[in-house]
């Protein structure tokens, strides 16, 4: 059986996360380990705005040594750390149990909040993190964050952010988010190996139902790496994965809504 983990947050609502994680790595047939950095709540009686609770030290230290000393994997996913310890902790294991297949997440924001939950510590991801990374997903905030400039606004400006996140270390980088650049209508991600350019198209899918859409895409990606693709063949698997999902999103409430990672399955097309 192919092995992988999730190093991520728990979405109590159970479309983001954890969660997607989860259900994406069964639709590709993997077999999934979570180790729980921290519990995201939202709260319906305040606009469902979110609360963070960390899991303690040593409950996340006791859930690493689970996957990586007691089972092992064959490829690993990170999302939502949430505390210093747990970005220091993920590239202790990563180091010691020598992953190569890392697909980095970089989650700074929740859908819906424009201010980064945890701005001080997306220099400690990018120092620690990025280099061990063979894949890093981030969105188009994400990127500029990443890249120290402002939100990548062209392609243009895309491909220099994705070239100086690769300067930092990452193998390749996946840019999400291109539909959201002027006069787009097509949902454009961008692909860089350090070498080439790709751009990995498909329809945009008009839903504002997206929620747990970049933790969806990058659990594919880290699956479909752990099944044996290439990084450019595993993306591109997943900007299928994630295009179905989202032909299939639907409301949980009148502020949320998840992609469906059974899409595929289920042939919403
Ligand atoms: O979609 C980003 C995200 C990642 N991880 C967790 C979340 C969210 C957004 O709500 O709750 C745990």
């Amino acid at each position: 059986m192919i092995k992988v983990a999730t190093v991520a947050g728990s979405d109590a609502s159970g479309g983001a996360g954890l969660e997607a994680d989860l259900k994406t790595f069964e639709e590709y047939g993997v077999y999934g380990m979570t180790a729980v950095t921290l519990i995201a709540t939202m709260d319906p009686e305040n606009e469902w705005s979110h609360g963070v609770f960390p899991v303690d030290e040593t409950v996340l230290r006791a859930q690493m040594q689970t996957i990586f000393a007691g089972v092992g994997v064959d490829a690993v996913k990170s999302g939502m750390l949430g505390t210093p310890y747990a970005v220091e902790m993920v590239a202790e294991y990563l180091r010691e149990f020598k992953v190569e297949r890392y697909v980095l997440d970089p989650v700074m924001i929740c859908k819906g909040a424009d201010e980064p939950l945890t701005p001080g510590l997306n220099k400690l991801v990018a120092d620690l993190l990025l280099p061990l990374s063979l894949v890093v997903t981030p969105n188009l905030f994400e990127a500029g964050q990443l890249a120290g400039m402002d939100t990548p606004a062209s392609m243009e400006e895309m491909k220099t952010a994705a070239r100086r996140i690769h300067d930092s270390g990452a193998r390749n980088v996946f840019i999400k988010g291109g539909s959201k650049l002027e006069g787009q209508t097509a949902a454009i991600d961008l692909f860089y190996d350090g070498t080439t350019f790709n751009q990995v198209e498909s329809a945009l899918i008009a839903t504002r139902w997206t929620h747990g859409a970049g933790c969806t895409t990058a659990a594919a990606i880290t699956a479909g790496l752990a099944r044996g693709l290439d990084p450019y063949e595993a993306v591109s698997l997943a900007k299928k994965f994630i295009t179905l999902s989202l032909k299939g999103s639907f409301a949980l409430n009148r502020w949320v809504g998840p992609g469906n990672p059974s899409g595929w399955r289920k042939g919403f097309n």
